[in-house]
C-alpha cells in the first residue's frame, strides 16, 4: 500500500496541535505535514516537519500539496464563534474560501481524502434545543455557524460531483489541556479548569444554567480517526455527521469541580457570548454516527473533571 502523507492545515491550534501528534503516531513523524498562518506551536517542536502556510493563498497551498506528495488533508484553520461575531467579514472569508480551496485542489489532484470539522453552531435558535437531531430546521444566527452550515453543503456537493471523498463531523464544545481555545463560546469550559487550580473564584460569561454540549479532546481526537478510517460506504452523510459526549452547564460542570476541590467558588457575568450560547441546542443526537461508523464517547463530566484536574496539575 503507497504511503500516506497528510497535510494538516490550522495544526497550531486547540485541535490541531493534538491532532497532528495523534496522526503521527499512526502514520509516522514524517508523513504528516504539520502547518499554519502563526509559528509552530511549542508541542510540535522536533516531532515532525511543519511549514508555514496561509490556506487562503491557493497558489501556496497547491504547490504544498505537490511538493510534499501529499494524499490526504485535515483542513481545520477558521474562526470561531466569539471571535467571528467581532469580525464578521473576515470570518466569512476566512471560513468559507479556506474550505472552498482546499476542495477545488482535492479535485484536481484526485486526493484520497479529506477531513474538515463542521460545529453544533450550525443549528440556530429554531433547532430543537434537546436532542437536536441529524436533520432538522437550521437557521443559524451566527456569522461562524452560517459559514459552517454553507461548508458542509459544499462539502457535500463536491462529493455528490467531483467524488471527493471528504468527511466532517458536527464537534461539540471541545475541552482540552493541552493548548489554549481560539475564540468559541465554549472556552469558558477550558478557563474554569485553570482557575480552580490557581485557587482563584471563577467568573462565568455565561449564565449558570446555560447546558450545551461538550466532549472531552481524547474523545473528539478519537471520532476524527475513526470517522477518516471508516469505509468510505460507510460514510452515508456528507454533509457532517452530530456527534455528542456530554450536555452541562457552568454550574454543574463547578458542581464537579467542587467534588475534587471543596472551595472552589463561581459567579456569573453573562457578555456578548450568550446570545451565542442561546441560540445552540443543549444536547445533540448523534445516532447517525453511533450506526453508520460505530461512534461511543467515553468520557463523562466526572472523568473528564478527574483527568483535566490532574493533567493539568502535572
Ligand atoms: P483554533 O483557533 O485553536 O485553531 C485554528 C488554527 O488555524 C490557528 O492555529 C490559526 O493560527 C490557524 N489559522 C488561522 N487562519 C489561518 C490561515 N489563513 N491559514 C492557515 N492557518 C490559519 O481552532 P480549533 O479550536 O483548533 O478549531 C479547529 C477547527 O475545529 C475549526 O474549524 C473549528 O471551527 C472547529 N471546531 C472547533 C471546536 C472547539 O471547541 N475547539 C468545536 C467545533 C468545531
Ligand atoms: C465555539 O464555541 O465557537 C466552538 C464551537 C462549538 O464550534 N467551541
Amino acid at each position: 500500500m503507497p504511503k500516506e502523507r497528510i497535510l494538516v492545515i490550522g495544526a497550531s491550534g486547540q485541535i490541531g496541535v493534538e491532532l497532528t501528534l495523534a496522526l503521527r503516531k499512526i502514520y509516522g513523524d514524517q508523513q504528516v505535514v504539520a502547518s499554519d498562518l502563526r509559528e509552530m506551536n511549542p508541542l510540535l517542536e522536533g516531532t515532525g516537519p511543519y511549514v508555514a502556510l496561509d490556506v487562503m493563498n491557493k497558489e501556496m497551498l497547491h504547490g504544498q500539496i505537490i511538493r510534499q506528495n501529499i494524499t490526504q488533508v485535515y483542513h481545520l484553520a477558521a474562526i470561531l464563534s466569539a471571535t467571528g461575531e467581532k469580525n464578521p467579514s473576515l470570518a466569512w472569508n476566512l471560513n468559507m474560501q479556506g474550505i472552498l480551496n482546499v476542495l477545488e485542489i482535492a479535485k484536481e489532484e484526485k486526493l484520497k481524502k479529506i477531513y474538515w470539522p463542521s460545529s453544533i453552531a450550525m443549528f440556530g435558535p429554531t433547532s430543537p434545543k434537546k436532542n437536536c437531531p441529524q436533520q432538522t430546521i437550521i437557521e443559524p444566527t451566527t456569522v461562524y455557524g452560517i459559514s459552517k452550515y454553507a461548508g458542509e453543503f459544499w462539502c457535500q456537493y463536491y462529493h455528490q460531483k467531483f467524488g471527493v471523498d471528504v468527511r466532517s463531523l458536527r464537534y461539540p464544545g471541545l475541552i482540552s489541556y493541552k493548548s489554549a481555545p481560539g475564540g468559541g463560546t465554549t472556552d469558558y469550559a477550558i478557563d474554569i479548569y485553570h482557575k480552580a487550580l490557581q485557587h482563584k473564584p471563577f467568573t462565568c460569561f455565561l449564565e449558570k444554567d446555560t447546558f450545551l454540549p461538550m466532549m472531552y479532546m481524547p474523545d473528539a481526537i478519537r471520532a476524527t480517526l475513526e470517522l477518516m478510517e471508516a469505509p468510505a460506504a460507510d460514510i452515508r452523510i456528507r454533509t457532517s455527521y452530530n456527534i455528542a459526549a456530554m450536555s452541562f452547564s457552568p454550574a454543574t460542570i463547578a458542581a464537579s469541580i467542587q467534588k475534587y476541590m471543596p472551595d472552589f467558588t463561581i459567579d456569573y457575568r453573562p457578555d456578548f457570548r450568550q446570545a451565542i450560547a442561546n441560540s445552540w441546542p443543549q444536547s445533540i443526537d448523534d445516532s447517525c454516527a453511533r450506526v453508520d461508523w460505530g461512534w461511543k464517547e467515553q468520557y463523562d463530566l466526572d472523568m473528564m473533571t478527574r483527568d483535566m484536574l490532574e493533567k493539568l496539575k502535572a
